[in-house]
């Protein structure tokens, strides 16, 4: 029986419609700068929020009770939750989708009992994607959740915790490859620490580089060509966190010589609790060749939590598909909506609405990006304000003819600088408007 019979599949209806249930912007086949809008977007679905939250928040149990969980546990409920999520990512029309090893399948006493409860999934999981045609963005394991894992996986002051992280990576590994993920994300959701007093930093950033090259060997061995994934947050469990944004994850990449290996995924909500915007950490590991794939979602600024949104904010999506095009788009990597119905959105319809209204976000959001990429009047603006660069002592320096003592006589001769130029923030910020809102 159908886990949704009253929806089917959404529709492009054009922005004239209104009804709740169909895009009024994303329309997959239609042709934006060169390439499909399902091209550029490459949206996925995350099996955690979708099937497994439950709206409990820590002031409160769960609110959602889906009549497709009704009287199931354990591994039987993680079989019918593969039916609902294909069902659901069809109807929306999500071509990928993302998740964790312990969202799919029940966890069970042991790691070999909870390794056969993912064999058994996996199967079907398989079996699904061949039917719909939905494809694995990227799997992940489930570091986090388990107590024996509350100092961290990794990076945990007990051993035994590191070396069952690794085996369940493994595994993860392994079925990402089954089922052709095509990337595989590591967020370390107690990779960090409390209390600086208890934790020796330099050997748990050790360690956590280990796990990595553990994990790089062996996707090696088995033949998953799929694109690693580093997963920046600052805090939320641990009160700091190694990974703590773009330019700390890269840096850390880099130190361990992992560069080659790793690109990063950014969440917006992620980069709001390090006090930055998503489109500066898109920028910046974009601009270090890091670019790989986004976590779509949005936190709410009144809170200092991560609330994993929906994205509806067309200036944030706008902003997103501006870098991504600057960049070339997607690689690898796609845009993953790691969100969540508020607690109160406790109907399955809800989990529709959601989505709608993210992909209509975010193809709007391409739409007006390529408007203002296709002018080139901004980036004319931004080459303009850098033209000292183009000629004279600017072209000089980036040539690399300049030394302190060079540029010394150089000022000495001139006595002062050229007049600066206004930085005109305002009208960029206008002539962004102009394309946001034509009409
Ligand atoms: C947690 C988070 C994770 C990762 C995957 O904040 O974003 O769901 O995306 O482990
Ligand atoms: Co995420």
């Amino acid at each position: 029986m159908a886990a949704f019979p009253e929806i089917s599949k959404i529709k492009f209806e054009g922005v004239q419609s209104s009804n709740p249930l169909a895009f009024r912007f994303y329309n997959p086949d239609e042709v934006i700068a060169g390439k499909t809008m399902k091209d550029h977007l490459r949206f996925s679905a995350a099996y955690w929020h979708t099937l497994c939250g439950d709206g409990s928040d820590p002031f409160g149990s769960g609110t959602r009770f889906y009549p497709w969980d009704n009287g199931l546990s354990g591994l039987d409920r993680s079989i019918k939750r593969v039916e609902v999520f294909f069902e659901f990512c069809e109807k929306l029309g999500s071509p990928y989708y993302c998740f964790h090893d312990r969202d799919v399948a029940a966890e069970g006493k042991t790691l070999a009992e909870s390794n056969k409860n993912l064999d058994a999934i996996v199967k079907l999981l398989k079996e699904r994607q061949q039917k719909t045609g939905v494809k694995l963005l990227w799997g992940t394991a489930n570091l986090f959740g388990n107590p024996r894992y509350m100092h961290g996986a990794a990076t945990s002051s007990n051993a035994d915790a590191f070396a069952y992280a690794a085996a369940q990576v493994k595994k993860a590994l392994e079925v990402t490859l089954e089922l052709g993920g095509e990337g595989y994300t590591f967020w370390g959701g107690r990779e960090g620490y409390q209390c600086i007093w208890n934790a020796d930093l330099k050997r748990e950033a050790d360690h956590l580089a280990k796990f990595m090259h553990m994990a790089v060997d062996y996707a090696k061995e088995i033949g998953f060509q799929g694109q690693f994934y580093f997963e920046p947050k600052p805090k939320e469990p641990t009160k700091h966190q190694y990974d703590f944004d773009s330019a700390a994850c890269i840096n850390f990449l880099r130190t361990y010589g992992l560069q080659d290996y790793v690109k990063m995924n950014i969440e917006t909500n992620h980069a709001t609790l390090a006090g930055h915007t998503v489109e500066h950490e898109l920028e910046y590991a974009a601009s270090q060749g890091f670019l790989g794939s986004i976590d779509a979602n949005t936190g709410d600024l009144l809170l200092g939590w991560d609330t994993d949104q929906f994205p509806t904010n067309v200036y944030e999506t706008t902003k997103i598909m501006l870098v991504l095009l600057k960049y070339g788009g997607f690689k690898t990597g796609g845009l993953n909506f790691d969100a969540k119905v508020r607690r109160e959105s406790f109907e399955p319809v809800d989990l529709f609405y959601a989505h709608i209204g993210g992909m209509d976000a975010f193809a709007k959001g391409l739409k007006i990006a390529a408007a203002i990429q296709e002018s080139g009047e901004i980036a004319k603006m931004v080459k303009d304000r850098y033209s000292s660069w183009n000629s004279g002592v600017g072209a000089e320096i980036e040539a690399g003819k300049h030394s302190f003592k060079t540029l010394e006589k150089y000022i000495l001769e001139k006595g002062e600088v050229a007049p600066n130029k206004s930085g005109r923030q305002e009208l960029f910020e206008n002539v962004v408007n102009r394309y946001t809102f034509p009409q």
